[in-house]
């Protein structure tokens, strides 16, 4: 079996403080009236107190980004910001390693998908580089002569911008660098528990603005828990929130925004399934759905949940699966250690749903067929290692359709493809699904209107892992905001429709008469 020492806290720390150094941070706040702590999921315990945001200061954070909107960042050129954005990328791609490294200490990402969190970040720069100089409006014909119909996309204001552990870089960029092409501010809520690495983030992005010579204020960090997000949800001036976390998270936020008359872009809890067919090419099931399922010790957003598997392959299916997390175990530890595949969770609360849920699913009759087992609890017992667990459950019960933020994998069984697209479509959550068929009517059948209900649907791949060209983002509980490729820029401007006579007439629309 692979064992290895994890490292000790003061190291860790060491680290951090190094590739901070490195980025160019060279203030971590202290810790004042609102005191923090930076903290590691490695061995659970805290790296360094570190000063957190008052209410006081987020609302002065607010206000400054507010007026760097107004007196000069709305009225700069878009090709302008651009460079902004350009130079930021150029930034990131140098320090993708010091910026992986505090991704792996913060939140236990094995170092390959560390790496590949930085890599989306320098992914979407450039989306965003080519996007200010895009940002499209349309022209209409209009039904009157001597006249012109058009629309313009303006900025919106400042954009209040609330991450989560699991994602600490990735969907900050995404909406942080198409906010600054879009002529918009930001002000960055990170998780409290990886408010190193965002402060590594924000120092860059420091970096850049001193290198264009846009005003430091386009971007505003504030450190801290809900109290100082709360600030970001109620000030009047934050004119989209843009918030990822859980659906509770989302349901708690969205009626404040709403009353304000702000706009909300929530991206929240998934429940993703995939469907595996009797035609699936059952080698790319398998390695498809362990790393979906698996990967970032299924703290993903896109984490595939369910498997939902033809009765005439689920046993090949489970066996095959029950294989390779056999694997699976001898890889859970040390996130820095290049062979080990699955970190740790990133709490002791993480562990405790897990646990719960699955003796929820064993009490509904589910069969564990893999995993479930805390790993290295001797060695670091503040630390949370498991190995990923499999579930072959008799029904899609309760348990079934919560998201447990956990890598638990539940295989269920069914007939036709009817009843796999309603199971696949009975949970409460939207976000990400994916169908393992060679039959094409199958395929396009879960890609119609009458197939998966979820935001992003894939054919023979995974359900985690999308790449930023599309937008991301799911329905239903999962919030319905869309962020990152597409035309996802939309949501962080104003529309403005115009209509211009230059016919010295003035015919009015619909063929009304008057005066
Ligand atoms: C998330 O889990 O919050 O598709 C985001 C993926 C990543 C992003 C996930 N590109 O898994």
């Amino acid at each position: 079996m692979h064992t290895s020492a994890l490292p000790a806290t003061g190291d860790l720390a060491a680290r951090a403080r190094a590739a901070l150094d490195r980025c160019g941070v060279d203030r971590i706040p202290e810790p004042s009236d609102g005191a923090g702590a930076a903290r590691t999921p490695l061995t659970g315990q805290d790296l360094f107190p570190i000063g957190f945001d008052t209410p006081a200061s987020a609302e002065r954070a607010v206000a400054s980004a507010h007026d760097a909107f107004t007196a000069v960042w709305r009225d700069t050129p878009a090709p302008v910001r651009g460079t902004l954005v350009r130079r930021l990328g150029e930034l990131l791609r140098e320090h993708k390693e010091d910026l992986a490294e505090l991704v792996t200490v913060e939140a236990g990402k094995i170092r390959s998908e560390a790496l590949g969190e930085v890599q989306e970040m320098i992914d979407v720069c450039e989306f965003a580089v080519g996007l200010s100089r895009q940002l499209y409006g349309r022209t209409m014909p209009s039904e009157r002569p001597g006249h012109r119909l058009m629309e313009t996309w303006h900025p919106l204001g400042v954009v209040g911008v609330i991450t989560a552990f699991n994602f600490p870089v990735a969907v900050w960029s995404w909406n942080t660098c198409i906010a600054l092409v879009c002529g918009d501010t930001v002000v960055w809520k990170p998780s409290e528990l990886t408010s190193l690495t965002a402060l590594a983030c924000h120092g860059l992005l420091m970096r850049a603005a001193a290198d264009t010579g846009a005003p430091a204020d386009v971007h505003r960090l504030v450190l801290g828990g809900s109290e100082v997000g709360g600030v970001l949800v109620e000030d009047p001036r934050v004119a989209l929130l843009s918030a990822t976390g859980s659906t509770a998270m989302g349901r708690a936020v969205a009626p404040r925004v709403a009353e304000r008359m702000g706009r909300c872009l929530l991206e929240l809890g998934g429940n993703n399934a995939a469907v595996v067919t009797p035609s699936a090419d059952l080698d790319l099931v398998v390695r498809a759905c362990v790393f979906a399922a698996a990967g970032t010790a299924g703290q993903r957003c896109t984490t595939l949940r369910r498997l939902i598997v033809h009765e005439d392959v689920a046993e090949r299916v489970a066996e095959r699966v029950t294989a390779a997390y056999g694997q699976l175990r001898e890889r859970v530890g040390d996130p820095f250690d290049e062979d080990n595949l699955v970190g740790p969770l990133i709490g002791e609360r993480a562990f405790a749903a897990m646990a719960s849920a699955l003796d929820r699913a064993r009490a509904d009759g589910g069969e564990v067929l893999a995993g479930g087992a805390r790993r290295l609890a001797e060695e670091a017992k503040e630390a949370y290692y498991v190995e990923p667990a499999v579930v072959r459950m008799p029904a899609q019960t309760e348990v079934v359709r919560e998201e447990t933020f956990a890598p638990i994998l539940y295989l269920l069984t069914y007939r036709d493809l009817d009843e796999a697209v309603e199971l696949h479509n009975g949970v409460p959550q939207g976000l990400s699904s994916s169908i393992f068929t060679r039959d094409q009517a199958e395929a396009e059948r879960f890609l119609s209107s009458a197939g998966s209900d979820c935001g992003i649907v894939n054919v023979n791949i995974g359900t985690s892992g999308a790449e930023i060209g599309g937008a991301f983002g799911g329905e239903k509980d999962t919030g319905g905001g869309r962020e990152s490729g597409s035309d996802s820029w939309k949501a962080y401007m104003r529309r403005a429709t115009n209509t211009v006579n230059y016919g010295g007439e003035l015919p009015l629309a619909q063929g009304v008469r008057f005066l």
